[in-house]
């Protein structure tokens, strides 16, 4: 049963309707450890389903090129005072499409093309539009990439400062996708200020923590925000970015008109609804047993000898390089799906293998925590996981576990779905 219910859509198109069915059983039956998923709920499901997606708002509230905004403008102004009182920053733009575009807009916003800007390197735990070479950012700015170290697996923020003092960037990124551990804003900014660059925050996984007060926020220290809103936020699939109100002008015209044309208000209204949910007292809750669901499973898999990048995790994420386990990420990932427990695989830094084919698992606990798995369940789930990595070819096993996380996560309600009765 979804909730909202889909009449419709199971009368009028019964292939696509087969397939969402199955996709909601999937999620319902899977131990969801994808770092950047969740659940939303289903309030943020009706506002994205809802006629908001007819309408066409090019612009900003007041500033519209079509008419009939009566409705539109008031609900992104919502969104905006929301987003603006739940990460204490002066700007607000929610109209980014997603992470990449948003990023893109940062570039639009403070770069011209040739520029220099310094980001995480991708395979270190960064992301592709802080510059790595496959990406727009890395074709058409000068990128240079810092990395973690080599004995902590920490981001070193030494080479932070000395690559900004030698490189001049226009541009820092902080933030990424693989980084189990806190970012140090102040330290970031610090290294901006000495070194003239605009400070970018990519807070896209930890936004949720940020927001609920389980991870130090970067308001005050970077001079812009970016995140999606559909990961540890809970909201759905969009992104924000946040400013100081001397880069807000900058900042609104490097989104619309720079790059993008009109919103998705059905977007930007299911973002003002995770917004208000987020900034409930339950969410702040929410947060903190996401880390501390995190910490328990890293502890869990670090005690049967699965080496933890940076030995463990503060935030949802944690990344298991498998080299001492003689297996790779790629098949060690699809045992697992099979055996019910679905995750990606993931470079580790420094990693001898390529992105394709990496050595490592990336884990997050956003998702199972919204299904009310806490601490105690972890040891379960770390040894399921130690069992199907350990026998990754053997199909019984992998039945066995399957069968196994169904049964846990029978009695564990999802959002937006319940199996028939
Ligand atoms: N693809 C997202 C992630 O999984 O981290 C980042 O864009």
């Amino acid at each position: 049963m979804h909730q909202p219910a889909l009449p419709h859509l199971t009368g009028q198109d019964p292939d696509i309707a087969d397939l969402v069915e199955a996709e909601a059983r999937r999620q319902f039956e899977k131990i969801r450890l994808i770092a950047s998923e969740n659940y939303v709920s289903p309030a943020v499901l009706e506002a994205t389903g809802s006629v908001l997606t007819n309408k066409y708002s090019e612009g900003y509230a007041g500033r519209r090129y079509y008419e009939g905004q009566q409705n539109v403008d008031p609900i992104e102004l919502l969104a905006i005072e929301r987003a603006k009182g739940l990460f204490g920053v002066e700007h607000a733009n929610v109209q980014p499409y997603s992470g990449a575009p948003a990023n893109l807009a940062v570039y639009l916003a403070f770069l011209e093309p040739g520029d220099t800007v310094m980001g995480l390197s991708l395979p270190m735990g960064g992301h592709l539009t802080h510059g790595w070479s496959v990406s727009a950012t890395g074709k058409w700015f000068n990128a240079v990439r810092y990395g973690v170290r080599a004995d902590t697996g920490r981001v070193d923020m030494d080479q932070v400062r000395d690559l900004a003092l030698k490189e001049r960037p226009k541009l820092i990124w902080c933030g990424g996708t693989a980084i189990p551990r806190t970012i140090d804003f102040a330290a970031f900014a610090e290294i901006a200020r000495e070194t003239g660059a605009v400070l970018a925050a990519d807070i896209a996984h930890i936004a949720g923590l940020v927001a609920g007060g389980a991870h130090p926020s970067p308001a005050g220290h970077a001079d812009v925000i970016s995140t999606t809103t559909h990961k540890t936020l809970r909201g759905p699939r969009g992104a924000m970015l946040m400013s100081t109100a001397e880069h807000a002008k900058a900042v609104d015209r490097a989104v619309f008109p720079g790059l993008q044309g009109g919103p998705h208000d059905h977007t930007t209204a299911a973002i003002a609804v995770a917004l208000r949910e987020a900034a409930g007292p339950d969410f702040a809750l929410y947060a903190r047993r996401i880390v501390a669901n995190a910490r328990a499973l890293a502890g869990a898999l670090a005690e049967r000898g699965f080496d933890l990048v940076t030995g463990g995790t503060d935030n949802h994420l944690i990344l298991i390089d498998l080299t001492n386990r003689g297996v790779a990420g790629k098949p060690a990932a699809q045992a697992l799906d099979r055996a019910g427990i679905e995750l990606n695989y993931n470079t580790v830094p420094f990693d001898p293998r390529t992105p394709f084919d990496p050595s490592g698992l990336r884990i997050g606990t956003a998702a199972i925590t919204t299904r009310g798995l806490t601490e105690k369940h972890m040891p379960r789930l770390a040894a399921w996981i130690d069992e199907v990595v350990g026998a990754h070819d053997d199909e019984r096993v992998i039945a066995r576990v399957a069968g196994e996380a169904r049964d846990l996560l029978a009695a564990h309600p999802m959002p937006g779905w319940t199996p028939a009765p």
